[in-house]
């Protein structure tokens, strides 16, 4: 097995779990719990370096508050202030680590995009040259 399909195969089991409104790790970071490298903050989202970067700049958006977003694939209408204001931070996170000029932001929604955590997370990476398509 190589490590693409280690990957695909967690996200399945993730999946699994997705539904049943268990709380996830981000639920401890969020509760500071655990600890996270904090780029941003405020009443409503959290940003945080991933543990596991896939470029120099690697940092998560959160929403604080669930409220059944699992995923992208569950938003409803009522999601539509909080999934603006994702992506405005995402572009206050770009700012603060300098690479407001060149980045990306990646939402994976579900077992075939390899979502592994189930709290909707915006990832804003940069600092080197994206490539396309992405995997
Ligand atoms: P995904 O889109 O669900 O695959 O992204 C989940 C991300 O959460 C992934 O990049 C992990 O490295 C990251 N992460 C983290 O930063 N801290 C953790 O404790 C765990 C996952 I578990």
């Amino acid at each position: 097995i190589n490590a693409t399909n280690d990957e695909e195969a967690s996200a399945r089991v993730a999946a699994v779990d997705a539904d049943t409104g268990k709380p996830t790790i981000f639920d401890k970071i969020i509760a500071k719990e655990i600890p996270s490298s904090i780029v941003y903050e405020d009443d409503k989202v959290l940003a945080f370096r991933d543990i596991s970067p896939q470029a120099p700049v690697h940092v998560l958006v959160i929403p604080k508050i669930r409220d059944g977003l699992t995923q992208l694939g569950k938003a409803e209408h009522r999601h539509g202030e909080i999934l603006g204001h994702l992506l405005y931070a995402a572009k206050i996170v770009a700012e603060k680590e300098g690479i407001v000029d060149g980045f990306r932001v990646v939402i994976n929604s579900g077992p075939s995009a390899c979502q592994s955590v189930y709290h909707l997370h915006l990832h804003v990476l940069g600092g080197r040259q994206m490539k396309w398509p992405p995997g």
